[in-house]
């Protein structure tokens, strides 16, 4: 068997390797079994990456940054990744597989947002590499004759890229695209929940003739496993993580051992702010997708709604009644909207909120509980769609990250009022705001303490804009030059003239 693919067992289930200096491996080492959410249907079994795993990935991108890779013009780099990009389109239905049986998530939404944006990540950033200036400034010296100063941009070194499972390829190449355009080489640690196609991505690499090393592929689990063990590497240079804000913390500890840069993209619980004279159908289309998209499981989503009070009973009544005609379903069943939560414990988790929300004496308008499901999916991971109104806002069902299909909604009566309780929150990743008067929404916006403001509008995304959270919700951002400026290092150099 190749070992540049990663083989089928006999079984017909799938064995995620790890993907080291070009080759898969990791057979003899311990495993851990990975289910589909939709109906807990076994699908493979992933390998354990321990210190050695990731020490030999990390020396193995040591290396092609001092081989290939680091000479490479960067005009060829940028071919190698559009034909990234290129192979994975080619694959597409591979990678929509992949995916499907890691998150349970519906077909459609595989096909036409987070594969192809997990294509178009590698193509984007190849593309703005090209184009970033350096600066220049001539000085003055006393011997009349001056200096040049010019700056150099230069890879920062090995990037480790640590990702969560809720929208695995889409959130992972948001980070490889500009690492590797910016000429870094990589160790990803993917999720444990999703390891199918950051294990693909290794064939499409050297399918495509990227350097071994390059890019590589550690499989486990984070504390006191893979994850954590990347962070405390002596020899990695810069840890770019997207996660919860808890693991972040703990990753901010690790890489301050050793000085290394972090760039992380962390919770939220963000607000959506509607004012009575919004478009109403495109708002409730909207709040439709931002509450209940991939099971609500999507850092940007909105679990906190406030609704002008002339409003508010329509608003309620309206999202109730889309609420209501979700469609529950296996990935591949036509017509499905409706996906599971990602394991036993997210399900526990957003269960106890909603247990919670009844005990704070909140007003369950739908939901609350376990769908009725057919025997085909009765295995996965399922909650109901759920909203709720009434709700206190320092109770923990509004103040906590859920992750789940759920939101609170609530009226306000000022823009003052609504912006004190969108600011309420130690997050500060994204919010909405559905207004017709536009001086109106560009003060509020400006007003809402948030890495990402869309008006009238949710999930638009132009990869040139800045990307990231404030407060607890994120350092740093990424998107356009911003990931430029992670992913590699300027360097001044002065010459006398
Ligand atoms: P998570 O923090 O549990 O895990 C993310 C990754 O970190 C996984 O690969 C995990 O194995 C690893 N990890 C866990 N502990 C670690 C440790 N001590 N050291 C190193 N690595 C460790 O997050 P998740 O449950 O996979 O994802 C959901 C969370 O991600 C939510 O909070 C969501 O808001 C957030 N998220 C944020 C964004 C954003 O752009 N801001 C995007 C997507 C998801
Ligand atoms: O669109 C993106 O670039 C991005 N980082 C999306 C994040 C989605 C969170 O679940």
């Amino acid at each position: 068997m190749a070992a540049n693919m990663n083989p089928q067992t006999q079984t017909g289930l799938t064995t995620f390797r790890h993907f080291i200096n070009g080759e898969y491996q990791g057979d003899s080492n311990g495993h851990f079994d990975k289910y589909r959410p939709s109906d807990g249907v076994l699908i493979g079994r992933v390998c354990e990456g321990g210190r050695e795993e990731i020490d030999a990935a990390v020396r193995a991108a040591r290396a092609a940054l001092k081989g290939e890779w680091g000479r490479m013009p960067s005009e060829r780099r940028a071919q190698l990744l559009h034909a990234v990009a290129d192979e994975i389109n080619r694959r597409f239905d591979e990678f929509v597989e992949a995916e499907m049986n890691d998150t349970g998530q519906p077909r459609s939404m595989m096909e036409h947002a987070f594969i192809p944006r997990g294509a178009a990540n590698f193509k984007i950033f190849a593309d703005l590499v090209k184009n970033v200036p350096a600066e220049a400034f001539r000085m003055d010296t006393p011997d009349g004759a001056g200096a040049m100063n010019y700056a150099l941009r230069v890879p920062k070194g090995v990037v480790g890229v640590i990702c969560p499972w809720n929208a695995p390829l889409l959130l992972m190449t948001w980070k490889l695209g500009p690492a590797l355009a910016c000429g870094n080489a990589v160790v990803v640690k993917p999720s444990e929940e999703s390891p199918g196609t950051a294990t693909l991505l290794g064939e499409v690499m050297n399918a495509v003739g990227i350097p071994p090393g390059v890019f590589n592929v550690v499989h486990g689990r984070g504390a006191d496993s893979a994850g954590q063990f990347l962070t405390e590497h002596d020899d990695v240079d810069a840890i770019t993580f997207t996660g919860e804000t808890r693991t972040g913390t703990a990753i901010m500890r690790a890489a301050a051992g050793g000085m290394r840069d972090v760039s992380f993209e962390l919770g939220g619980k963000n607000a959506g702010v509607v004012f009575a004279d919004c478009d109403f159908d495109k708002t409730i289309d909207s709040f439709v997708r931002s509450v209940f998209l991939n099971c609500g499981q999507v850092c940007l989503g909105t679990e906190r709604v406030y609704v002008e009070r002339p409003l508010f009973d329509r608003f309620v009544e309206a999202l109730k009644q889309r609420a209501e005609a979700l469609k529950c379903g296996g990935p591949n069943e036509p017509g499905v909207t409706l996906g599971p939560l990602i394991n036993a414990a997210q399900k526990q988790k957003v269960l106890s909120y909603y247990r919670k929300a009844v005990e704070d004496g909140a007003t369950v308008v739908t939901g609350g509980g376990e769908p009725d499901l057919p025997d085909t999916i009765s295995g996965g991971h399922w909650v109901q769609p759920t909203l709720w109104t009434g709700l206190a806002e320092d109770s923990a069902v509004v103040t906590d990250e859920i992750f789940g299909p759920c939101c609170h909604i609530a009226p306000f009566d000022s823009e003052d009022e609504v912006i004190e309780k969108a600011n309420n929150t130690r997050y500060g990743l994204a919010t909405t705001i559905w207004s017709q008067d536009i001086s109106r929404a560009n003060r509020v916006a400006a007003a809402i303490e948030v890495g990402i403001t869309w008006v009238n509008c949710w999930f638009l995304r132009d990869l040139r804009t800045p990307f990231g959270g404030s407060k607890q919700s994120g350092i740093g951002r990424e998107g356009g030059v911003h990931s430029l400026e992670f992913y590699s290092e300027l360097r001044n150099i002065c010459v006398k003239l």
